[in-house]
């Protein structure tokens, strides 16, 4: 960090209050802003960390109409529920407010009318679809039609889920009012535009000063808007949830959800503020230029952040703007897009009834969508935790406190001559907290995640080298020396990963007897040896369990099956819509072949699975196919299908799979087997 900043504001986007949060929501931005927020607390720098709910907006009322309940009610549930899930998971905020807060409308209204007057919000008429019968303007999200582009009956109000465009809502081909069916009419009606344009220039020269320290996705999303040139934007909507505008004249009219939320920060900041007794101190984080502002937030709201609110705060004058905006890309779930509706969704609240929160904090933490899409999939999760978290960082600590416990009365061995290998070991150590925040301080936090894991890494190594369960017959000393020195290393290891695994870390801090909490500890401190030789340790206690087969098994079988709330959404179409280009060599990867059916059966206690055995006329495989629920074993034997030959082995259920049989990605009537239109040898190519 440049010395020259006095404290840091962190704010992680506020999540709309109206679903649960789910992993996605973490590894866009909450596990950086956490890892981040601990980090800099640890370097004993002056930082808040400020979030809460958005509850404005059509998405609220939405949610609201299919639960059949206020937009009220739907906030409150859901403030209260994401609070509790953010806690147990560990991310620490210094205050999760709402925009429901009155503090928050007068934050909201102060600047509206600040930019009123300042003539940066003008009034315009414009044409809008009316539902006569609902008495009220539709919002994009409230009509549906026919798309314009693709002829997609479905679409939406303001972009097609077919083809992804994006339009006027009046250019909607047969539109329908989703709150009554009725055609809707075309009214006008009068909204307040924010004049955009007139930050182009200052806003230019803002991102251009962000060249070098910005990451790429923000830059590229941030200068294409630039480029297209900014135009000024309706900042009112009619709909009667939100901040009502503060204009005569404009009764039934509310802020757009977007001008409001942004300012959440600063009122979320002002009721910190007044909690802490210092009414005024959110002056210091909002308006003192010695303050540095980093926004987290994931890749869809990104703009808002880069160019909306910076202009709002421009506009008003007096603020500070965002110092950095490191957005992350999406999490995807086992190859596919999280889902609320289709249940392809993980819920904080559900994991953690069975997982520690440290697990998910690391798992996702090495694997955060910090430059491109990433995925979660459970076998990683559970080779992650396996392999590492229990492998290596677990036994680092398990052997070191036992081997102590068992010979050295459990306390910290005397430290004698050190060896050149002690050495090595204690500088690399000593070296770490440097290294991994200099990636910290550029928001790489899966490369300091993994930086973590490799000091244990080495410390494992250096324990294996020291052959401690020699030494104790042949040369005690030594012995003492490298269980002083392992000691030691744990002690430096549970500061150095307490930003990623602040539970596992607490522990290890009772297990080495440590007095004051963790977050007292100094960061730049972190890798040397402070245990006094002679001190007691604490009790041992087991820190990472590794994680059945059969459990994954089972999380990949919930997986889009248990009931989903089927009213979310509306019947989705069967035409999903086209996969990105693909090349001809990309193709030619693929091996197709006919195979022969020659047995098929259940695999036991699962709905979904079949075993099959086929024959390739080469040699014989056993394929898994998801198809119980649509075809029977005594269907499939004899036919001749097509699979693919080249596709790496998996287990499903415990049974090992070889290939893939192709089908019809649909049920009922329209399931169908790929086969072959006549009786051909088995095992010939497909091109
Ligand atoms: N509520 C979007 C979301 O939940 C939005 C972020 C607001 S940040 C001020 O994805
Ligand atoms: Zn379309």
């Amino acid at each position: 960090m440049q010395n020259n900043f006095k404290r840091i504001l962190v704010t992680s986007a506020l999540p709309y209050a109206n679903g649960h949060i789910h992993l996605g929501h973490l590894a866009g931005c909450y596990i950086p802003s956490d890892i981040y927020t601990r980090y800099q607390r640890l370097q004993h720098r002056d930082v808040i960390h400020i979030c809460g709910s958005d509850e404005h907006g059509v998405a609220i009322t939405i949610s609201a109409d299919k639960e059949k309940t206020t937009p009220k009610a739907i906030v409150d549930k859901y403030h209260e529920a994401n609070k509790e899930s953010f806690r147990r998971f560990g991310i620490l905020f210094d205050n999760y407010s709402r925009t429901s807060l009155p503090i928050h409308h007068e934050t909201a209204k102060e600047f509206f009318l600040d930019l009123l007057e300042k003539g940066f919000l003008l009034p315009k008429e414009q044409e809008q679809f009316y539902d006569g019968e609902a008495n009220m303007f539709l919002p994009d999200r409230y009509v549906e039609g026919i798309c314009p582009n693709c002829n997609y009956d479905k679409a939406r109000g303001d972009q097609c889920d077919n083809c992804g465009k994006y339009y006027d809502q009046l250019d909607l081909k047969e539109p329908k009012s989703l709150i009554t069916g009725k055609t809707p009419v075309v009214k006008k009606t009068k909204h307040w535009y924010f004049t955009l344009g007139s930050f182009q220039k200052k806003l230019e020269e803002y991102v251009a000063g962000h060249s070098k320290d910005w990451k790429d996705n923000v830059l590229q999303q941030t200068r294409s808007w630039l480029k297209e040139g900014l135009q000024d934007r309706a900042v009112t909507r009619d709909l009667s949830w939100g901040i009502p505008v503060p204009i005569d004249g404009a009764e039934g009219k509310v802020m757009y959800v977007w001008f409001d939320a942004v300012l959440g920060y600063i009122s979320s900041t002002k009721e910190w503020a007044l909690l802490q007794g210092k009414p005024d101190k959110w002056k210091e984080f909002w308006c003192d230029s010695s303050t540095r502002y980093i926004a987290f937030l994931g890749k869809d709201n990104i703009v808002f952040h880069t160019i909306v609110f910076p202009s709002e705060l421009m506009a008003k004058t007096g603020y500070i703007l965002p110092d950095n905006v490191p957005a992350n890309e999406f999490l995807n779930l086992e190859g596919g897009k999280f889902s609320k509706s289709r249940n392809n969704a993980i819920y904080v609240k559900d994991i953690l009834e069975r997982y520690p929160a440290d697990i998910v904090r690391y798992t996702l933490a090495t694997n955060l969508p910090e430059t491109k899409d990433s995925d979660f999939y459970w076998k990683d999760f559970q080779a992650k935790n396996n392999n590492e978290l229990a492998d290596i960082y677990g036994n680092f600590i398990n052997r070191t406190v036992t081997f102590v416990a068992k010979n050295f009365e459990n306390k910290v061995p005397v430290r004698g001559v050190l060896t050149e290998r002690d050495n090595d070991i204690l500088a690399y150590v000593r070296s770490a907290p440097q290294r991994i925040g200099d990636m910290i301080e550029q928001f790489k936090f899966r490369d300091a995640t993994m930086e973590m894991m490799n000091v244990a890494r080495a410390a494992n190594k250096y324990f294996n080298d020291s052959e401690p369960w020699k030494t104790f017959k042949t040369s005690p000393e030594q012995c003492g020396t490298t269980l002083n020195i392992c000691l030691n290393i744990v002690r430096s290891l549970a500061v150095l990963f307490s930003p990623v695994v602040p539970f596992s870390s607490e522990k290890i801090w009772k297990l080495l007897n440590q007095s004051g909490t963790i977050g007292n500890e100094e960061w730049m401190k972190a890798g040397e040896t402070q245990l006094h030789e002679r001190h007691q340790l604490g009790q041992a206690e087991i820190l990472f369990t590794k994680i059945e087969d059969n459990t994954i098994e089972q999380e990949l079988e919930k997986l889009g099956s248990s009931s989903p709330v089927k009213t979310e959404e509306p019947a989705a179409s069967i035409y999903a819509p086209l996969k990105a280009q693909i090349t001809y060599d990309d193709f030619a990867k693929i091996d197709f072949r006919t195979a022969k059916i020659v047995e098929a059966e259940a695999v036991p206690k699962s709905k979904k699975l079949l075993k099959l055995q086929i024959d390739l006329g080469f040699e014989k495989r056993q394929i898994v196919a998801g198809i119980a629920e649509k075809i029977t074993p005594e269907q499939l034997i004899g036919k001749t299908i097509i699979v693919v030959a080249n596709l790496s082995p998996a287990k499903l259920m415990g049974v090992e799979s070889n290939g893939m049989l192709l089908a019809t990605a649909a049920d009922g009537e329209n399931f169908a087997l790929l086969t072959s239109s006549k009786d051909v040898e088995t095992g010939i190519g497909i091109k």
